[in-house]
């Protein structure tokens, strides 16, 4: 997954405008990946997973943090996330098919929260950024 210039431009765009927003984005991607797609569940057996739960909120923050680390290092993802990334193969081995509906929900999360935002110019770079994301995390697995 190749991101353009011009892709690269829209993500840092989009991340400039969700700013101080992205915890409660991180927090309310969860929220829908958990409600829509419950097998997501199994691999938080450890963490209250109710409405409006600490962990799920603090969880959202470290998760927005990684996204925000990723656009502000677009040319180097892999290495921005070279730590997550380790322990993502190495310790959750997490089914990259999860990396894919996470996506899903971020992007839906922005669009509700800023219709404008969101072209489908803007979408489609959003994507491909949250899939080279995906990409990284599993890169390792082995
Ligand atoms: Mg992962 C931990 C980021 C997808 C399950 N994830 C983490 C942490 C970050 C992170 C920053 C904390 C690392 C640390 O404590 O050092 N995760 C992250 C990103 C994405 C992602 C950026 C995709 C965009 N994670 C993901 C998916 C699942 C998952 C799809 C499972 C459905 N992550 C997971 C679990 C933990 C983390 C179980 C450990 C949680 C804990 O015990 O605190």
């Amino acid at each position: 997954m190749v991101l353009s210039a011009a892709d690269k431009t829209n993500v840092k765009t989009a991340f400039s405008k969700i700013g101080g927003q992205a915890e409660e984005y991180g927090a309310e991607t969860l929220e829908r990946l958990f409600a829509t797609y419950p097998q997501t569940k199994t691999y938080f057996p450890h963490f209250d997973l109710g409405k409006g739960s600490a962990q799920v909120k603090a969880h959202g923050k470290k998760v927005a943090a990684a996204l925000v680390e990723a656009a502000n290092h677009i040319d180097d993802i892999a290495g921005a996330l070279s730590k997550l990334s380790d322990l993502h193969a190495q310790k959750l081995r997490v089914d990259p098919v999860n990396f894919k509906l996470l996506g899903q929900c971020f992007l839906v999360v922005v669009a509700t929260h800023n219709p404008a935002l969101l072209t489908p110019e803007v979408h489609a770079s959003l994507d491909k950024f949250l899939c080279t994301v995906g990409t990284v995390l599993t890169a390792k697995y082995r």
